[in-house]
């Protein structure tokens, strides 16, 4: 049971003043005495961790930390520890005493939880030790917050029902960038401004991706393909340059090798699809015989841009890249055929207007027909030869 790597397993921290009741906490949720409790501030120094299975979740791994509030010396080297685990914390439990309700340290978990984008629930503990009458009042103060007692087992079962639901509500949203580089990471944006450009804005996966920046503490610059080699000169040491799939091969030759490079739709893929069914598309190419049928599928209809990404530019490239002369067929919007017999690939455009489970569907449909699936950024990379490269940053 307790088999899966850590580092594969949802790691839960639980944070608090000393003597909140973390430790607990942790024995309540386990279900065994993991953690020593003690009445005397500062009994838990040094996080301890607890693999276990949270049905129906999966492995996760339930970590304890020391308070929050140790001022003496060594105690901030502890507070340090404590802080240091946020940063691999995939969602965190602040536990309250609610006998104090003034809590200073609160603020800043909260900050750190904010710059490290944990997401969090608040538990407020020892809820046996006061009257019903305090615990409404408490409740009626606290209106976010999980109301708890660790040590008389009380509202245990729905603390671990609503943590279940949070961390997959949270699982459903994978961000863009946000988890494929450390926070305070420095993020180029290329965004060519041309004549295919909307006219005084810019496109959905641009403003996603820059929003993805924000909210996970990354800085994000946003230039054209033409002042990119001067951005580079400005900021020598950037992270990521993230450009627009149609530059890929003028951005390439910009952007030295020790920096990494992707696309908007590289980066959508992973979002909207499976990168690994995609690479495996893209593989298929190769074995692709003379005459082959491709269909070509756009998510919405009203995007004259794509359609002549889709209709003329990868049809044009993909036959002079093989040498060979390809069938293609095209489907646009919500129609998706369910039947793909007689296909040899479908090649699928970024679908930013298409929700992740929609994706997910139109994946499966190409499993169960055995027809390959790949889509219009990881194709434009490869035709470019700089797919390996474009991915590099996913692996
Ligand atoms: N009555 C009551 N006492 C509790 C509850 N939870 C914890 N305690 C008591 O509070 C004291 C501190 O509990 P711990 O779990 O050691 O607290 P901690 O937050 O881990 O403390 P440190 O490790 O010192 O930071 C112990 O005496 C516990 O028995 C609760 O729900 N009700
Ligand atoms: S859904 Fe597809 S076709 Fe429509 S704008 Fe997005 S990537 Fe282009
Ligand atoms: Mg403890």
């Amino acid at each position: 049971m307790n088999s899966t790597p850590h580092a594969n397993r949802i790691h839960i921290a639980i944070f608090g003043k000393r003597n909140a009741g973390k430790s607990s906490l942790l024995n309540a949720l386990t279900g065994q005495e993991v953690a020593i409790v003690s009445p005397v501030k500062g009994t838990t120094t040094d996080p301890v961790r607890k693999a276990m299975e949270l049905l129906p979740l999966g492995p996760v791994l339930f970590i304890d930390t020391a308070g929050l509030d140790d001022e003496q010396e060594l105690g901030q080297l502890r507070v340090q520890k404590s802080l240091q685990v946020l940063q691999s914390t995939d969602f965190a439990l602040y536990v309250r005493d609610i006998n104090e309700p003034e809590d200073e340290f609160y603020d800043l978990a909260k900050l750190n939880f904010k710059k490290f984008n944990v997401p969090y629930l608040t538990v407020i503990n020892k809820i046996d030790t006061v009257s019903a009458e305090s615990l409404e009042k408490m409740k009626e103060k606290e209106k976010t917050a999980f109301f708890v007692s660790s040590t008389a087992d009380t509202h245990m079962a729905e603390l671990k029902e609503e943590l279940v639901k949070r961390i997959e509500d949270k699982k459903a949203e994978i961000p863009l960038v946000g988890d494929l580089l450390p926070y305070n990471s420095k993020v180029i944006l290329v965004v060519p401004i041309d004549s295919e450009a909307p006219k005084g804005r810019i496109i959905l996966p641009q403003v996603q991706l820059i929003r993805d920046c924000l909210d996970n503490g990354l800085k994000s610059y946003v230039v054209r393909d033409t002042e990119l080699a001067s951005a580079l000169a400005d900021m020598p040491d950037v992270d990521l340059v993230v450009t627009d799939s149609q530059a890929f091969k003028k951005v390439n030759q910009i952007v030295p090798p020790q920096i990494k490079l992707t696309s908007f739709s590289i980066l959508l893929s992973r979002v909207k699809g499976d990168i690994s069914v995609f690479l495996a598309g893209i593989k298929a190419i190769a074995n692709l015989p003379e005459g082959a049928k491709i269909l070509m599928a756009e998510s919405c209809t009203h995007n004259h841009t794509h359609e002549d990404i889709g209709r003329v530019k990868i049809p044009r490239g993909l036959n002079k890249f093989t040498g060979k002369k390809f069938t293609y067929e095209f489907t646009t919007g919500k129609d998706f055929p369910t039947d793909l017999q007689g296909y040899d690939l479908v090649i699928h455009c970024a679908s930013c207007m298409l929700n992740r489970k929609s994706m997910e569907s139109r994946i499966k449909i190409c499993q169960e027909n055995n027809v390959p699936i790949t889509n219009y950024g990881m194709l434009l990379a490869h035709l470019t030869g700089i797919l390996d490269r474009a991915v590099e940053i996913l692996r």
